[in-house]
């Protein structure tokens, strides 16, 4: 089956990767767009766009109904979510099949089991991937088996609520005086936020790394693996840098992992791209979750692999086999990507407004992915991303080395963005040097080591 358009349930510059995408699959594209972003200019790129409700997130690209009438309207045959917004959503899914329509991702079943971290465990431990050490399902609600299975798995340990993640919903217990208050507190909040009072323990750990496992799987059994993402680099749980392959860990160690990680997509028959996010500490993986979606850092992976991971999810949904094997797979060079948002360095406030000026660097090893050209407007009504810088080098040191040029030939006017943040970590030793944990970039700013203008 060969789509003849495809809706994009997304804005920005993920929308405009989609249409370049549907572009080279000689498909026709149709954006949609809330009143914020109505004449954005990257809207042209498309065949079709429409306007389907107000500025806020709410009223436009959460709007489920309203996607679902503007694909009517414009014959869509398919519709691609792209990242946040309804992404993980499968009640979005399962509503865009009834509707007669493919949902271009993963089967609302699927997302379902991932969006329970206890179930996405099960699921993974079920093939054999390594986990974090903690509770084997729901932690119970009676105080002695609580006390009793801290203690198993030993202090510090993590609560997480079953339906969090993301760094959302978990508390850090680090005695057994805590463990009760703590379990409750997470346990209410959970009930509060993600309508499942359902908890879990995991060992904390202290100074892991965050590394990810690309996957692409298709209807027909086939999955492979695409190399490791590694994600430290963060604050408040945003990524702020990503890269790859994963420095200093040993290639048969990543292997083995991504072997397992293969194993569980076919046991459960997962279907479209996936991210297996794992912990990496003391030279052991652990994994944490499965995201259901393609991720903002797939330029990464993409610029690692030559695959393009946008086309791939498509042509997956429609039912094509995987035309890459294993085999044919191979990771070279070095990439890394730097977000640049719409914010102030430092602090990390968000900086919405008017780019009056704007020069995208370029040269060999550079790509950069936006949606901005002079005169965008930036709305505060969403994620402050309005770039990804990806460098590749035959090496780190060439890759960082390009990245240091790019960055310093970017130029934005109108609104603050984090660029002078980016330069001040590429050049700190501590990073140059790595490999950073995902306390890295928190500790180098509270300690006030970059002084940035
Ligand atoms: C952890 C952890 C330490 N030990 N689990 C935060 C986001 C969510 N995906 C899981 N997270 C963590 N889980 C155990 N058992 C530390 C974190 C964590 C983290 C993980 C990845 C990237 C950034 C992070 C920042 C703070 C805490």
């Amino acid at each position: 089956m060969s789509f003849g358009t495809v809706l994009i349930a997304n804005r920005g510059e993920i929308a405009l990767r989609i249409i370049r995408a549907c572009r080279q699959l000689g498909l026709k594209s149709v954006a949609i767009c809330s009143k914020a972003d109505q004449g954005a200019s990257y809207l042209d790129a498309a065949d079709h766009s429409v306007c389907i409700g107000g500025p806020t997130a709410s009223e436009s690209y959460m709007d489920g109904s309203a996607i679902l009438m503007a694909a009517e309207a414009t014959g869509a045959d398919a519709i691609h979510p792209g990242y946040g917004f309804l992404s993980e959503n499968a009640d979005f899914a399962e509503r865009v099949e009834a509707a007669g329509l493919v949902f271009i991702g993963p089967t609302a079943g699927a997302m379902r089991t991932m969006g329970d971290k206890i179930a996405a465990k099960a699921a993974m431990r079920a093939s054999a991937v390594p986990c974090v050490p903690g509770t084997e399902g729901a932690l119970s609600n009676d105080a002695e088996a609580m006390v009793a299975a801290a203690e198993a798995i030993g202090y510090p340990v993590i609560v997480k609520a079953a339906g969090g993640g993301g760094g959302r919903g978990m508390r850090v217990v680090r005695s057994v005086n805590e463990l009760d208050v703590s379990v409750q507190a997470t346990r209410e909040e959970a009930r509060r936020t993600f309508n499942n009072p359902e908890v879990y323990l995991e060992k904390f750990l202290e100074k892991p790394r965050h590394i990810e496992i690309q996957v692409l799987c298709d209807h027909h059994g086939n999955a492979v693996w695409l190399g490791e993402r590694d994600c430290s680099v963060q604050r408040r749980h945003q990524k702020v840098i990503e890269e790859g392959p994963a420095l200093g860990i040993p290639r048969e160690a990543i292997g083995a992992v991504g072997e397992r990680c293969v194993a569980a997509c076919k046991a459960i028959g997962y279907r479209g791209a996936g991210t297996l996010e794992f912990l990496y500490e003391d030279g052991v993986f652990a994994f944490i979750e499965m995201n259901t979606r393609i991720q903002v850092e797939h330029p990464v992976t993409e610029a690692l692999t030559g695959i393009d991971l946008v086309a791939e999810q498509i042509q997956i949904a429609q039912g094509n086999e995987l035309s890459i094997h294993q085999s044919d797979i191979t990771v070279s060079g070095h990439a890394i990507e730097c977000r640049i948002n719409a914010e102030h360095s430092l602090e990390g406030l968000p900086s919405p407004g008017t780019v009056v000026n704007w020069h995208s660097p370029g040269g060999p090893g550079v790509r950069v992915d936006t949606h901005v050209a002079r005169g965008t407007t930036v709305p505060p009504y969403y994620d402050s991303l309005i770039a990804k810088v990806i460098a590749t080098g035959r090496d780190r040191a060439e890759a960082l080395s390009r990245m240091r040029g790019a960055l310093a030939e970017m130029r934005v006017a109108g609104i603050e963005v984090n660029i002078a943040l980016h330069q001040a970590i590429l050049r700190d030793p501590a990073f140059v040097t790595g490999p950073a944990t995902i306390h890295y970039l928190e500790k180098a700013l509270a300690e006030k080591r970059f002084t940035v203008s």
